[in-house]
């Protein structure tokens, strides 16, 4: 079987790496991020997440059979890391209630659903690459981050075992989709991983007000 993630994140390497190198993930693996960046990005990620759910709901209304429980593990694992942020934030003493989305946060929420609306090929393909950009991301976090910060729950949340066989699981099923698909459809999968790759670096800019504002 041909490995449709292992050449686009070859292909994509250069790009992967930039995000890898972000400032936010940097700072939080020096343990030098400031509080309001990290909630900062904490508030948004939570709106990204609740925004999942029907995400990946409508992939799955699409899915064969045998993606099923893939994909209905997932939805599971989303309605409790919806509580994990709730609680987290309440830890922190922050609100996750009536936040605004960021430019970025709204446009790539909106690729969500115009991706699940279009094919279940491209759908799966963001899903894999969205959740391969946060296990990579992560683990760069947690390789270098003091496992006592406040923010180490999250790099648990991301690098446990689980999560990574879930994105292994996942990456298998898209490989495997890939390989059945047209080389028409197997374009826009590809065009459909590096627009979420360019989405994730953008995502860690917004605490920093890298993305562009309304103008009040
Ligand atoms: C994920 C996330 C991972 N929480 N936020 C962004 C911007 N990208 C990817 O998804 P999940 O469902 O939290 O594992």
């Amino acid at each position: 079987m041909s490995s449709f993630t292992r050449d686009e994140l070859d292909r994509l390497g250069r790009l992967w790496r930039r995000m890898l190198e972000h400032r936010f993930l940097r700072e939080a693996r020096e343990g030098t991020i400031a509080d309001e960046a990290f909630v900062g990005w904490l508030r948004q990620d939570y709106l990204f997440v609740e925004a999942s759910v029907g995400f990946v709901a409508g992939l799955l209304a699409r899915a064969p059979r045998r993606h099923y429980d893939l994909l209905g593990d997932a939805i599971a694992a989303l309605r409790g890391e919806l509580r994990f942020f709730e609680r987290e934030a309440a830890a922190v003493g922050s609100d996750l209630a009536g936040v605004a989305p960021a430019f970025t946060t709204s446009a790539y929420v909106h690729f969500l659903r115009a991706t699940a609306a279009s094919t279940y090929e491209e759908g799966l393909t963001v899903l894999y690459a969205a959740e391969k950009a946060y296990l990579d991301s992560w683990s760069g976090v947690r390789a270098g981050i003091d496992p006592g910060s406040r923010w180490f729950p999250f790099v648990e949340n991301w690098t446990a075992p689980g999560f990574e066989r879930y994105v292994a699981a996942l990456g298998t099923a898209l490989d495997e989709t890939a390989s059945e698909a047209s080389p028409a459809q197997r374009e826009r999968m590809s065009a459909a991983f590096e627009l979420t790759a360019l989405y994730e670096l953008a995502f860690w800019g917004i605490p920093f007000g890298d993305e562009l504002r309304a103008l009040p």
